[in-house]
């Protein structure tokens, strides 16, 4: 099963989207997803300038050589864009093994741990009433456990709060999708953690007194706290029993989670920006987080993603893989055949693809009373449409960026 031709594709029918498509010379395709969120066109490059002529004539059974390859011959190793490319080939490669076995990948990986993967969606809005509102909403579409993101009093903008505005305009169109807005530059967001620690306990008081002890909530600080702020917030939402708090502190400094935890019980989930198991080191062999938010697309795909959480599980530690919209239903594939296998699987971050998307990536999986199952196709279970891909050309996209009042930029 020979590599006959490896195309990089780019689309952007609700957001942008960059996909590996290989063909091998007996007819089968695979697709590997390397959308980099507002960063797309560098791993397109990575993808089609180095990358595509090695792959041509390569055995696609060896999944592991063509990782190591592709690691350790580039000579510079890790970062996002690197190891994004790496994963596109990764998944692409286990989609053709898994399908000239005629199996689910799942089956490659062990056979399902489960029945399904419990999923997690995002509620928000900018004040308790549309919070409420987008709570019942996600109730209403079957999730079991919702994460909770609200505007602060005094703040413009918030992380996580979906909005009606893009840079084209108020559209009148709710956008639930992480943001990547489609514009010429980054928008300007304002930041202010004080009033964000004051006001936060508030809102998971109101929404446990609404929905009851039960729901797992979750909650993302992305990454705008120090230790000993993320360690206040901890212990502040202990009484709401939150499922995890994430992205407490920028996760870089690995060792600056000894602090958060030395005083908090609240779990925590760090990882969608690492890209490989040494961005972790610290982390998993000092049992200093619960969950490893790591997406198959950044951190070099199924093979690197598994290692990692095998190397978790031995301490405890389990899964909760990153899932906004800015992965493709490629990459959430991946992720569902992931899940199903491990052992240690936590969690899954599941916001639905918009119609459009859905036209371009025809998709197997089956999503149940809040339970998500990557189906049983040969493979991962997508096929790319690539007439409906066509209609989509990317467009510039950029992810906000935050200032605060005195115009210090400040994490996003
Ligand atoms: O590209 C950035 C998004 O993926 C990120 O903002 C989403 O934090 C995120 C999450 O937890 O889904
Ligand atoms: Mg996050």
């Amino acid at each position: 099963m020979k590599i006959d031709k490896a195309e990089v594709i780019v689309t952007s029918p609700d957001r942008n989207f960059v996909t590996l498509k290989l063909t091998t010379d007996d007819g089968l395709t695979g697709l590997g997803d390397a959308t980099l969120n507002g960063r797309e066109l560098s791993v397109v490059s990575y993808l089609a300038d180095h990358v595509v002529p090695l792959l041509i004539g390569r055995d696609a059974h060896n999944i592991e050589d063509t990782w190591q390859f592709l690691y350790r011959s580039a000579y510079w190793r890790r970062g996002p864009v690197t190891m994004a490319a790496i994963a596109a080939v990764d998944v692409a490669l286990w989609d053709l093994k898994a399908k000239a076995a005629g199996m689910p990948l799942y089956q490659l990986l062990g056979g399902a741990s489960r029945t399904g993967l419990l999923a997690y969606g995002h509620a928000s809005g900018k004040d308790i009433p549309e919070l409420f509102d987008s709570v019942r909403s996600h109730l209403d579409q079957g999730y079991r456990a919702i994460r909770i993101q609200t505007g602060v009093p005094g703040l413009r903008a918030i992380y996580g709060v979906a909005s009606n505005v893009t840079s084209a305009g108020n559209t009148g169109k709710r956008y639930d999708h992480e943001p990547a807005q489609r514009a010429p530059l980054p928008v300007e967001e304002d930041w202010d953690t004080r009033a964000y620690l004051t006001h936060l306990p508030g809102v998971f008081e109101a929404v446990r007194n609404e929905f009851g002890p039960s729901i797992p909530l979750l909650h993302d600080g992305h990454h705008r706290m120090t230790p000993i702020q993320a360690a206040k917030l901890g212990k502040a939402l202990e009484p709401y029993d939150l499922f995890w708090l994430e992205d407490c502190t920028p996760a870089e400094n690995q060792a600056a989670l000894r602090l958060v935890r030395q005083h908090t019980t609240t779990p925590l989930a760090i990882g969608e920006v690492f890209n490989t198991v040494w961005d972790y080191q610290t982390l998993i062999t000092e049992q200093l987080i619960d969950y490893v938010r790591s997406a198959v697309t950044h951190t070099g795909g199924v093979t690197a993603l598994k290692k990692i959480l095998e190397f978790a599980a031995q301490y405890q530690i389990k899964s909760g893989m990153h899932g906004p919209t800015d992965i493709s239903p490629v990459g959430m594939a991946a992720a569902m055949h992931l899940g199903l296998a491990i052992h240690n699987f936590g969690i899954q971050e599941y916001m639905k693809h918009g119609e459009a998307t859905n036209r371009v990536f025809e998709q197997s999986f089956s999503w149940n009373d809040g339970m998500l199952h990557p189906g049983d196709q040969p493979g991962i279970g997508v096929e790319l449409k690539v007439d409906e891909a066509g209609k989509y050309p990317y467009q510039t996209a950029y992810l906000p960026y935050n200032r605060l009042a005195d115009g210090t930029v400040h994490d996003w």
